[in-house]
């Protein structure tokens, strides 16, 4: 074997996990599909024009110097590269420039992040309906943002952030439609303790409420009914407050219901899951050094539950403690008094989430939507004929593909999967963990059949 480590994902965790394995003297080979290191928040972030990287902000802006001393630190990467399929041995297969090519190592370190959870309502489909995530995505990478009236519905720090960062650009944003419903509050206040040790991250919530008022948006709250209305593309948002129908006229509508663990290479890899209530989604069981239940295969960051940058880079620091100590690197003892200062940072970083995820619940008609509203996109397969396979006997998501091809198109069921199970578990009066999660296979991304047609035999033949 060439490496003794592979990290998939250079975002925050796959970064600091590398720079981490570095020091301990690993040789590291480090994946990501995106060209530049940085991942999700701190995308593109050495290259962004000074203006762009002025009105996205100072915690966008942080990500500059983890990437710089990722890009200097003599790290193997290799950008612009997806990662299609991880057998059990830890075989990892992946793409680049049209070519296949495999590298296998003891550790690996997967950091893929999170995703945005679909927001499955009527209209949802139509053009001119992103996620609030793709329209920070184009402005980081291009600056761009969209014309026309916009409107953001949905709920979540990011939909706030997203608010501010095209208020700073300058977008036209015709108003902000919260779908959070009252009893998130209640919920949250028992853990408003934690988040009160967390006052930087109080305050920088405060400062983007203070931002949005400032600009006198249209700003509702507790929202309900939300549809899109338009017959080509979006013309409207349609909504109900406080038992009032309201109408927004639209050109853009974006959505957000916050983010949630990226788990399609841990279920590729049927390793255990469980369902986190308070954040609605599956996580990966890990140790504190991110180790799943298969031996070597450790997750770190967002995929292994949300929790943010700065535990999303701790979490990366101590997956490659972890991995260091596996290969005989450091001594036991070496290692714990390595990982003393990074548990108690990622305890601190942890305080305030109980409170948002509380406060950010999403409302159920999201996480089980019902009616003709479409779940999966790819197959165009709608929450009742989901419902209505129950009645046909389906007790699993992995029957639905049977029954319907929902959860087979191209996105390999990571937009419809949660809410597939949301539906099933809401219809058959169950948990979603009893009701369980889609078996993911490989390939994980559509490629080219002639890439993988040829596989290189040995590891030398790995593109530099
Ligand atoms: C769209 C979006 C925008 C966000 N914006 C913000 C923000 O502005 N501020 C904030 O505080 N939080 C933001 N978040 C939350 C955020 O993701 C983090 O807390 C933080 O980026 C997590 O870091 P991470 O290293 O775990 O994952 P990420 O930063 O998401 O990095 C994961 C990396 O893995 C790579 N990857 C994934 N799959 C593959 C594959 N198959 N092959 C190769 N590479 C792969 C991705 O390209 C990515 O670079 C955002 C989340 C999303 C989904």
């Amino acid at each position: 074997m060439t490496h003794d480590l592979v990290i998939i994902g250079a975002g925050p965790a796959g970064m600091a996990a590398a720079l981490a394995a570095a020091k301990l003297g690993l040789k590291t080979a480090v994946f990501d599909e995106q060209s530049r290191p940085g991942g999700q928040i701190y995308r593109n972030v050495g290259d962004v024009a000074p203006q762009v990287g002025r009105l996205l902000g100072s915690d966008y802006l942080h990500g500059r110097p983890l990437a710089a001393r990722f890009l200097h630190a003599g790290i193997d990467r290799h950008l612009a590269t997806t990662v299609w399929d991880i057998t059990p041995d830890l075989t990892v297969s992946a793409i680049a420039g049209g070519r296949n090519f495999q590298l296998r190592a003891p550790q690996l370190i997967v950091a893929t992040g999170a995703m945005e959870r679909a927001s499955p309502l009527p209209g949802w489909t139509l053009p001119g309906v992103l996620n609030a995530g793709a329209a920070q995505i184009a402005l980081k990478s291009s600056g761009s943002i969209p014309s026309g009236r916009i409107v953001l519905a949905g709920c979540g720090p990011l939909l706030l952030l997203v608010a501010c960062q095209l208020l700073a650009a300058g977008a036209d944003i015709a108003g902000i439609v919260e779908t959070a419903p009252a009893a998130n509050r209640r919920a949250a206040l028992p853990a408003m303790a934690g988040a009160l040790l967390a006052p930087k991250l109080l305050a920088k919530g405060l400062a983007m409420i203070r931002r949005i008022r400032r600009a006198r948006v249209p700003w509702f709250i507790e929202a309900t009914d939300i549809a899109i209305e338009g017959d080509e593309r979006a013309e409207a948002l349609r909504f109900t407050v406080a038992g009032e129908r309201k109408r927004i006229a639209a050109d853009i509508v974006l959505l957000h219901h916050g983010v949630v663990p990226n788990t399609q290479i841990s279920r590729l890899l049927r390793v255990e899951h469980a369902w986190d209530d308070a954040q609605q989604a599956w996580r990966p069981h890990q140790d504190v050094f991110g180790e799943t239940s298969l031996s070597g295969f450790r997750i770190a960051g967002d995929g292994g539950g949300i929790a943010g940058v700065l535990a999303a880079a701790t979490s990366g620091e101590l997956a490659a403690i972890g991995a260091a100590y596996a290969l005989g690197r450091v001594s036991f003892e070496e290692r714990d008094r390595l990982t003393k200062a990074p548990r108690r940072a990622l305890r601190g970083q942890l305080r305030i989430r109980p409170f948002l995820d509380a406060l950010y619940r999403p409302p159920d008609w999201i996480t089980a939507p019902s009616g003709e509203t479409i779940v999966c996109r790819c197959e165009e397969v709608s929450a009742q004929e989901i419902a209505r396979m129950v009645d046909l006997g389906c007790l699993g998501p992995n029957q639905t593909k049977f029954f319907s091809r929902c959860g087979m198109g191209p996105c390999q069921g990571r937009i419809c999967g949660l809410g597939v199970t949301g539906i099933l578990a809401r219809e058959l009066s169950m948990t979603p963990a009893a009701v369980g999660a889609y078996r993911i296979r490989s390939p994980l991304k559509p490629v080219p059949l002639a890439a993988i047609g040829c596989v290189p035999a040995k590891e030398s033949e790995t593109p530099r």
